[in-house]
């Protein structure tokens, strides 16, 4: 038993893996930080479907809000019953054909953790009402 010899080694090595360890444990946190900002909210994902069929009248969605709770997904079923056509895009880009009277389309419009509109892109048809909301319910606190 010697303790002397353990006593002779130098005491910056392990201060100097201590410090590696520290700045990788940081490497590691903005890595991750990263990518839960990135579009794809599976971390998020409840793996639940809300699903919704959306229709028009005249010239407005027979909807007004869509509520899903946090992280589900939505599924929309949209269905053109007015004689004109119409089609339905949502803030994050899913979006259906445009649609003549009498046809449908069901979009996935992928896991929801934000509120966002939807709208028809149709000229003028926006401003004249055919609009409506994707409202998240029971989101995390910030
Ligand atoms: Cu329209």
């Amino acid at each position: 038993m010697s303790h002397t010899s353990a006593s002779i080694l130098p005491t910056s090595r392990p201060r100097l893996v201590v410090a590696l360890v520290a700045l990788m444990a940081v490497f590691v946190l903005l890595a991750s930080g990263c990518s839960a900002a990135g579009s794809d909210n599976s971390d998020a994902a409840t793996g639940e479907v809300t699903k919704v069929t959306v229709g028009v009248n005249g010239m407005l969605y027979d909807t007004d809000v869509i509520e899903v709770p946090y992280g589900n997904r939505l599924e929309v079923t949209f269905e053109n019953t007015a004689p004109e056509v119409h089609d339905i895009r949502f803030g994050n880009g899913a979006r259906s054909e445009r649609l003549t009277s009498g046809r449908s389309e069901v979009i996935d419009v992928g896991v929801i953790t934000e509120d966002m509109a939807g709208w028809c892109t149709i000229a003028g048809h926006r401003q004249q009402g055919m609009e409506l909301k994707v409202v998240v319910t029971g989101a995390p606190k910030k």
